[in-house]
């Protein structure tokens, strides 16, 4: 929430949060296996409303295990991606394999299911590991990336985190409940992450999408800022 607008310094901020997560473990479920769903109940639990709250979802991938230093494997090479259109975001390997692993250094995204007020993805932040947000790390500094309606993208491999963000434009009222649910997918390719993130989405109704002009992998329409600023 902002805390800029707190009723009062005496005020207590208390809220209840119910996290619950599944995943699907029969062998007739296919490609949703590769799906982690975690829903969110929050209830207002203060007399006072909360003033332009805000959802956001938060993950360092670290895609490989490196020790080196920016452009080398391991955590030093991944990037972070986004299609508006499936309120995704992701990060993924830069050149899509580590030393040692039998297997694609692939992908891993997070897509909003559900939101309060409908609001989807309504920014994305990333940032190197070691920027002001994790060592200074405070309220305000928190609150202005979740608020964040920019979309940033990685143009060079690093050590990458980022965050996805779901609109501030709905005041929460005293006793008021915030449904939220977020699905983690995971995916060899580009195009298993998509296909496995439309399935997902269709399981709540939603439809997939067969266009995407909106689709940061596309370079449509998007706006790009460096991380090296
Ligand atoms: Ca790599
Ligand atoms: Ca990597």
């Amino acid at each position: 929430m902002d805390t800029r607008n707190r009723p009062s310094r005496r005020a207590r901020f208390r809220n209840q949060v119910e996290k619950s997560t599944y995943s699907w473990g029969s062998r007739l479920a296919g490609d949703l296996k590769y799906v982690i769903v975690i829903t969110y109940i929050i209830r207002g639990m203060n007399d006072f409303g909360l003033k332009s709250p805000c959802f956001s979802y938060f993950m360092d991938a670290d895609i490989g295990k490196g020790v080196n230093e920016p452009g080398d494997d391991g955590h030093w090479d991944d990037m972070i991606g986004y299609s508006s259109i499936r309120d995704l975001a992701y990060a993924y390997d830069y050149n899509g394999s580590e030393p040692g692993w039998g297997y694609p250094a692939g992908h891993i995204g997070v897509t909003f299911i559900k939101t309060p007020k409908d609001n989807g993805l309504t920014g994305l932040e990333a940032w190197r590991n070691g920027s002001e947000i994790d060592h200074v790390g405070t309220d305000e500094l928190k609150y202005t990336a979740m608020s964040s309606e920019a979309f940033l993208q990685t143009e060079e491999p690093n050590d990458i985190r980022f965050l996805t963000n779901s609109g501030t434009t709905l005041d929460m009222l005293p006793g008021e409940t915030f449904d939220i649910i977020v699905g983690i997918v995971v995916g060899n390719t580009y195009d298993q992450l998509i296909d496995r993130t439309d399935l997902l989405r269709r399981q709540f109704g939603i439809e997939a999408v067969i266009a995407e002009p909106q689709d940061s992998h596309s370079q449509i329409e998007i706006t790009t800022v460096s991380l090296s600023r």
